[in-house]
């Protein structure tokens, strides 16, 4: 009798333990540790996106991040939450400038993709056919057939250039905004 009534409470315990750990409940919460990284990594930038970290090239400012890899999604969240947008380069001034600072061998995500049309490759901040790319020979290939999203590479001691990578690749990434937030 005792066994019997230790296997049913076994099994009712079972029953509601899995019922709490759907997969539902599974992707929620994995969703919120989603948000959790991103608000973490706003705050990590914000702290050393103060404004001597930002780079003052003409009108604008660029803001380099070192000390994080996020998607590129994220990228953009963490951009938009410091008062500014992932970096669309305008010119080799401005482009030359950025280069000059980053980290052979590290990867960087601009504000450029062809998510909504293959092959079309638009600045995220304006919505507009990006003018001014600068692709390492024979990129961009869209290699596997998932890559649309612009980043900047150096390979073999090569200048940096762009080259499209897969958007849930974790890499470092580049700001710009038109005036640094000097609160942060
Ligand atoms: C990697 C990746 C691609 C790039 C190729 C170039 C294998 O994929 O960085 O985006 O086009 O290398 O060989
Ligand atoms: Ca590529």
């Amino acid at each position: 009798m005792f066994k019997l009534v230790s296997l049913l409470l076994c099994m009712w315990i079972a029953v509601h333990l899995q019922g709490s750990l759907t997969s539902d409940s599974v992707s929620g919460n994995s969703g919120r540790l989603d948000r959790v990284e991103n608000q973490m990594a706003v705050l990590q930038s914000q702290q050393s996106g103060g404004s001597g970290n930002f780079l003052n090239i003409g009108s604008k400012y660029f803001y380099i991040e070192e000390n994080q890899k996020v998607n590129w999604h994220s990228a953009l969240n963490i951009c938009t939450n410091m008062g500014g947008h992932l970096a669309d380069p305008e010119n080799q001034q401005e482009l030359n400038s950025i280069l000059q600072r980053l980290i052979r061998g590290r990867h960087y995500w601009l504000g450029i993709s062809d998510l909504a049309n293959e092959g079309l490759f638009r600045a995220q901040n304006t919505g507009r056919r990006a003018t001014f790319l600068k692709w390492v020979y024979g990129e961009p290939n869209n290699y596997g057939n998932y890559e649309h999203c612009v980043e900047l590479k150096s390979q073999q001691n090569r200048p940096f250039l762009m080259n499209d990578a897969p958007c849930w690749l974790n890499s470092y990434f580049i700001c710009e905004t038109g005036a640094p937030n000097n609160d942060e």
